[in-house]
């Protein structure tokens, strides 16, 4: 053999072992980002819920991967939301209707694989940090590496508002910022995205805030003045034409009441708290975002990122989640994959539910029969695709909401309705389920409530015991 040959022999088995290493790295399956926020309505600068909303980072996610502007909770409130995602079930299905009971301690889910077990039981490693499911609880066996489990509350946070008790609370705070919950699960995600790994991650992050109390560093809080702030809209009269079964069904017990907001002078300093919050999450999005383009993984990575179900601020004059209305179902929802994402909004109706399935598909895991929802991988490949199905979102047993592009109808377990036109009133100020004319669109609407509603669950854990003591003193 000459030499020259040799070389060129060298050379190609050089070049056929670079090629076989890309191979085995192109099939690596991907990484997947997974980021919960709490009680974040559409408050952020891509969904133009409100105008003083300042979201960079999450707007510049919405950019590069798919924004599902009409996207809907299946439960207006922490924990319901929360395991309707994680195990792939309505409330209806699995009977968690409320913040009680936590989802393993229940009899019929035991067998039940959830989302970071599916993953984990597929060759990844499943990690998380902060508030994946209802408070720092987590089912066991969901994840192999498990970060800080914090409260909402820490140490450090000094009362803001005398009148307000337990976690309702708001206003700036003092301490060093990377003492600040959201700010230290971030840089413990960071940690683990830098890791050069054997086993694709599943790494799911759960960010604290907005959620009560809104307590915020004071640069950022200073950031948007008071003065500067818009008050959302309110329309007088609006709840003369509701049903009175939402006086005890849409109700959040431990929140304050509209009016002591309004008389104490409070209300726009709680929307500011609400929106620095909103403004600091942001910033920790945005120091994920940086670190995984800057990690080994930035190619190879899905990001989800959703909030478990929106929060009221005076609208309606109410406060807080537990509603079937927009603001308390409408979430931001964001899935960015790699190979897939288009930059251009779907306005189809959305549900969080559809995350498990759509993530099952995108990581090539086996397909499961026994997940409610369905996969969105047709709108992510083309957001304009026809979709047929409306986002249904349930509070307590037997009461839904049926959300399409145009409306909305809810139908509480006694047989009450309201139903509105979005595209006519964004706001939900008119209700017009009493109008004959819309019969058949409500009897067309009505199609879409699930068949089955399973009694609520028993099981262990979240019962708050003394909800009452935490609402202050209203005028009524
Ligand atoms: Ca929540
Ligand atoms: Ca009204």
């Amino acid at each position: 053999m000459t030499t020259s040959r040799r070389f060129f022999l060298v050379l190609l088995s050089f070049i056929l072992c670079l090629v076989g290493a890309e191979g085995t790295r192109a099939e690596k399956s991907p990484n997947v980002l997974l980021i919960a926020i709490d009680d974040l309505n559409d408050w952020v600068g891509c969904l133009g819920g409100h105008p003083d909303a300042r979201t960079p980072n999450i707007d510049r996610l919405a950019k590069r991967g798919v924004l599902f502007t009409n996207a809907h909770c299946q439960a207006p409130i922490c924990n319901p939301s929360r395991t309707s995602i994680m195990y792939g079930l309505r409330p209806s299905t699995s009977g968690v209707y409320m913040n009680a009971p936590r989802p393993w301690t229940v009899p019929a889910l035991k067998n039940r694989v959830t989302m970071a077990r599916h993953f984990a039981a597929n060759g990844y490693l499943t990690l998380t940090t902060g508030k994946i499911y209802h408070g720092s609880g987590l089912p066991p066996g969901d994840f192999d590496v498990i970060g800080p489990r914090p409260g909402q509350r820490l140490k450090q946070d000094q009362r803001v508002i005398k009148d307000l008790q337990g976690l309702w609370d708001f206003g700036p705070q003092g301490y060093d910022e990377g003492l600040f919950q959201d700010h230290a699960d971030a840089s413990w995600a960071i940690k683990q995205m830098k890791a050069e790994r054997e086993k694709p991650f599943f790494l799911a992050i759960g960010f604290y805030r907005p959620h009560v109390p809104f307590y915020s560093p004071t640069r950022v809080f200073n950031e948007l003045p008071e003065e500067e702030i818009d008050l959302p809209l309110v329309k007088e009269g609006d709840r003369e034409d509701l049903p009175k079964i939402v006086d005890t069904v849409a109700v959040p017990p431990a929140a304050p009441k509209h009016d002591w907001f309004v008389e104490s002078g409070q209300w726009k300093k709680a929307v500011q708290s609400y929106l620095s919050c909103v403004r600091w999450t942001d910033q920790q999005v945005g120091r994920l975002l940086d670190a995984l383009a800057q990690s080994p993984h930035a190619k190879n990575t899905i990001i989800v990122l959703y909030s478990d179900h929106g929060f009221f601020l005076g609208e309606k004059e109410r406060w807080a989640k537990q509603a079937l209305w927009e603001r308390a179902t409408k979430v931001p929802f964001i899935i960015s994959a790699p190979t897939l994402s288009s930059g251009t909004p779907c306005k189809r109706p959305a549900e969080l539910l559809g995350i498990y399935p759509t993530l099952i598909e995108l990581c090539g895991l086996p397909k499961r029969d026994d997940l409610d929802g369905r996969s969105l991988v047709p709108l992510l490949k083309d957001p304009k695709a026809k979709w047929e199905r409306p986002a249904l979102t349930t509070h307590g047993k037997d009461n839904h909401a049926v959300r399409t592009e145009r409306y909305r109808y809810i139908r509480y377990y006694e047989g009450s309705e309201e139903l509105y036109d979005l595209k006519e009133d964004p706001n939900e100020w008119t209700n017009l389920a009493s109008k004959e004319e819309h019969s058949e669109l409500k009897k067309n609407l009505a199609k879409w409530f699930p068949k089955k509603n399973a009694a609520p669950a028993k099981g262990v854990g979240g019962i708050r015991k003394n909800p009452k003591k935490r609402v202050p003193k209203t005028s009524k």
